[in-house]
């Protein structure tokens, strides 16, 4: 009896707070587009990963099925089927109905894979139409199901087994527009790139786990296994894949504290971008916070005085920055703690203040012992650092030449630019135009109160091969870095822009598409966030124009000129004229095909992976060849169809 009555307050009381989740589901996951609808998968899999940080499974597979489905299976211990003692109802149907913080099960290991998410199955449950959640637990099979976060039925025995584990099956409730359960999410379809990279990112950041990610939507979906006994330290080799490095195997340190634990690994590349990625609790933390600043300070404090020390700085107040000995690095800094506080705008800065010294102090000892142990290492490094320095030196100088004082400042933009007459830069567009003349038929053919003109000439500089000092004394690169009008590099402020469409518009040629993938290496290097922000475009001029009698049809693809033929009819021979670049086009008729707003097509530059998009660019524009090659020759189509 006692029991019944409890089980009744405790059902309310689940009812009223999964009703919560489905009123303001916004609050417990983020949003109801496709971020949140991949946040319910990470839920579940944090479940998993906690299990197996626990030491107790080692496999975490996932499958998208056809019905809008995911499954999550580990091989764990099988979540407890007994009663939890407090609400007298079996312990995985508490985890899957009941709103908790997480870690409150069980007791001894503490939950690590929170933190941004965290926020309880219970929650990913109240947001699915439907949940089946399956234990294998001593010999037996257990199952329960839910519909909208309402119990179907009594945990019950449906078979027996001699394996263990838990699964979780779940259909997100997505909108349909009927009533009266209009559902929660926008979208629901999965993205098997944004899952695919959070899967190696958390098969990194946890070593030996084994994740798997399955696509069974489609008749050849793809199949993934993220599985690395290095952990962070793999991680590194990843970030510099097809990179010279300055030594072979990444420097990893790691060390507890106060119940924390840090990792970092960290290996320098001859090249001059810095890729350094944070992680607390193995949520990305982009905006950095108290354990990427204790990184930070050790490590040039560090090189500052082995420097010092071994009398490779000048005199004794030369001092090597941030940005010199950060210059080629790439690092992973990944901490897990107990009571992780994550602030700033997107709640992706780590707060606690008492993680910084702890990395500060774990970093400068294990890092300044490698550097005494391999002074060969050291030397190149330094070497590295005190090159950086110079080359910043030489910048500050031409720097100043391309700092662009107030917007309306138009006396200091460059003299090639056509600019446009409105000032509201999300309305404004710049096309980047390849050569003078096309550069010319653009100038003319614009609609000039909005769309502004910057003629390139030739190719623009590989930047992946040359530091800012070059950079900034190259004319197309500053034509466009005061053109655009909100700096660049670590000063770069996208909401200074002066232009929301940034317009590439090359031939469509083998040239053409060089020198578009040089401008985009330029952009991704030097303007953090542009193209994230999705201010990128590539113009689609025609290939060919059609003619026959009084016709015209431009076309832009092999495949449509094919179509359009066979729709005219071949008989009465049309002509077709082949545009072999953009100055063979009119004023008219470049308007009418590629920047006509009304008639055009423009292709947004997206970037899902930005670690993708640093190997792409690397493979493209940097030094090493046989790799360049062998991508090219197996990515043909898509080296032209640059999607980033
Ligand atoms: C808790 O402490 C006792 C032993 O089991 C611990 C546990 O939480 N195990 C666990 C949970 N393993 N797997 C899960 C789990 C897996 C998935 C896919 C989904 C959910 C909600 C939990």
């Amino acid at each position: 009896m006692a029991q019944d009555t409890h089980y009744d307050e405790s059902n309310i009381q689940i009812l009223e707070g999964l009703e919560a989740v489905r009123r303001r589901p916004g609050m417990y996951i983020g949003s109801t587009d496709e971020r949140g609808l991949h946040h319910l998968v990470y839920e579940i899999v944090d479940n998993a990963v906690d299990e197996a940080l626990a030491g107790f499974c080692k496999n975490i597979n996932v499958t998208l099925f056809n019905d809008g489905s995911v499954e999550v299976i580990d091989d764990g211990r099988g979540f407890p089927v007994g009663i939890h003692p407090k609400a007298g109802r079996p312990a995985v149907e508490v985890c899957l109905t009941m709103l908790h913080a997480g870690g409150k099960f069980g007791g001894g290991g503490y939950k690590v894979s929170g933190g941004l998410h965290g926020v309880g199955a219970s929650v990913v449950n109240a947001l699915s139409k439907h949940l089946m959640v399956t234990v294998y637990q001593d010999g037996k099979i257990y199952r329960q199901e839910y519909e909208r976060g309402k119990i179907l039925y009594d945990l019950k025995i449906i078979g027996e087994t001699d394996r263990t584990g838990t699964t979780v099956r779940f259909w997100p409730d997505v909108k349909t527009g009927e009533t009266p359960e209009p559902g929660i999410f926008e979208t629901g379809a999965f993205e098997f790139e944004t899952l695919h990279v959070r899967f190696r990112e958390m098969a990194f950041l946890n070593k030996g786990i084994r994740i798997t990610l399955k696509d069974e939507r489609t008749e050849n979906g793809r199949f993934e296994a993220y599985h690395y006994e290095g952990g962070i330290k793999s991680f590194v080799e990843f970030l510099n894949i097809n990179k010279t490095c300055l030594f072979d195997e990444p420097i990893y340190i790691e060390g507890v504290k106060d119940g924390s634990t840090m990792e970092v690994a960290l290996q320098w590349n001859d090249g001059y971008s810095e890729n350094v990625l944070s992680f607390a609790n193995n949520i990305h933390t982009p905006e950095g916070g108290t354990h990427l600043v204790g990184f930070r300070t050790a490590l040039t404090r560090v090189i500052n005085d082995y420097g010092r020390k071994n009398k490779m700085l000048k005199d004794s107040d030369q001092n090597l920055t941030g940005d010199d000995v950060r210059e080629g690095l790439a690092a992973v800094i990944s901490v897990k703690l107990q009571e992780p506080q994550f602030e700033g705008q997107t709640k992706s800065k780590l707060g606690n203040s008492e993680i910084r010294p702890m990395v500060d102090a774990l970093v400068a000892d294990k890092l300044s012992q490698v550097f005494e142990e391999n002074p060969t290492l050291a030397r190149n490094v330094m070497d590295k650092c005190l090159s950086a320095a110079r080359a910043r030196e030489a910048a500050r100088k031409a720097r100043d030449l391309t700092r662009r004082k107030t917007a309306l400042e138009s006396a200091s933009l460059p003299g090639k630019l056509a600019d446009c007459s409105e000032r509201d830069p999300a309305k404004c567009e710049i096309f980047l135009v390849e050569g003078d003349s096309a550069g010319g038929s653009a100038k003319e053919g614009r609609d000039r109160h909005f769309q502004a003109i910057l003629p390139l000439r030739g190719k623009i500089l590989n930047v992946e091969k040359c530091r800012l000092d070059r950079m900034l004394a190259n004319e197309e690169i500053k034509a466009m870095i005061t053109a655009f009008g909100g700096g660049f590099g670590r000063e770069f402020d996208a909401s200074k822009l002066r232009y929301h469409r940034i317009v590439c518009m090359t031939d469509a040629d083998v040239d053409g598409s060089h020198i578009r993938i040089l401008m985009l290496t330029f952009f991704f290097r030097n303007f953090p966030g542009l193209i994230e922000n999705g201010y990128v475009y590539i113009a689609q001029p025609p290939l060919y124009k059609i003619t026959k009698g009084k016709t015209e049809k431009y076309v832009y693809s092999d495949e449509q000129l094919q179509r359009q033929l066979d729709e005219m009819g071949r008989d009465s021979k049309p002509d077709v004229q082949r545009y072999k670049g953009l100055g063979e086009m009119s004023a008219e008729q470049l308007w009418d095909t590629t920047m006509n707003p009304a008639t055009r097509s423009m292709y947004k530059v997206t970037m899902k992976d930005a670690i993708a998009a640093d190997q792409l660019f690397t493979l493209l524009m940097g030094d090493q060849v046989e790799p360049r090659k062998d991508f090219i020759e197996k990515n043909a189509h898509l080296v032209s169809e640059l999607d980033v």
